[in-house]
């Protein structure tokens, strides 16, 4: 069964989208936790960063390399985060790999 990012991927369910190529797409969280919260997603589904492989060193440094272009085009500049949730004991809920990028307030660190 496709998973919610395949949909909105396919304009099956509405999203607010930022970016789109033909490897990914970023479209605005629906939960947002800063500003600026926007979820890059591969169009390949992969389930997490665990489930990856060679085969998608590519596609992981493509995403890389166009999050802080988005990051950039929504007024963040060079101060954003970025962060994964790999596994439900990490705080996955949507099983297809994504990247929350995260700006326009202060962030702690550690991390919560
Ligand atoms: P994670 O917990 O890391 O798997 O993040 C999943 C994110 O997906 C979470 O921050 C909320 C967001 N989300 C869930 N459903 C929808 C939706 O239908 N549309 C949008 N834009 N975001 C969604």
């Amino acid at each position: 069964m496709a998973t919610l990012f395949e949909k909105i991927i396919a304009r099956e369910i509405p999203a607010d989208i930022v970016h789109e190529d033909e490897r990914c797409l970023a479209f605005r969280d629906i939960n947002p936790q800063a500003p600026v919260h926007v979820l890059l997603v591969p169009k390949k589904p992969i389930v997490n960063l665990s489930d990856a492989s060679q085969d998608d060193r590519d596609l992981l440094g493509h995403l890389l390399l166009v999050a802080p272009r988005i990051a950039a085009q929504l007024g963040v500049g060079d101060a954003f985060r970025l962060n994964v949730n790999n596994g439900a004991g990490a705080g996955q809920s949507v099983f297809h790999l994504h990247l929350h990028i995260l700006g326009g307030r202060p962030f702690a660190w550690p991390p919560g």
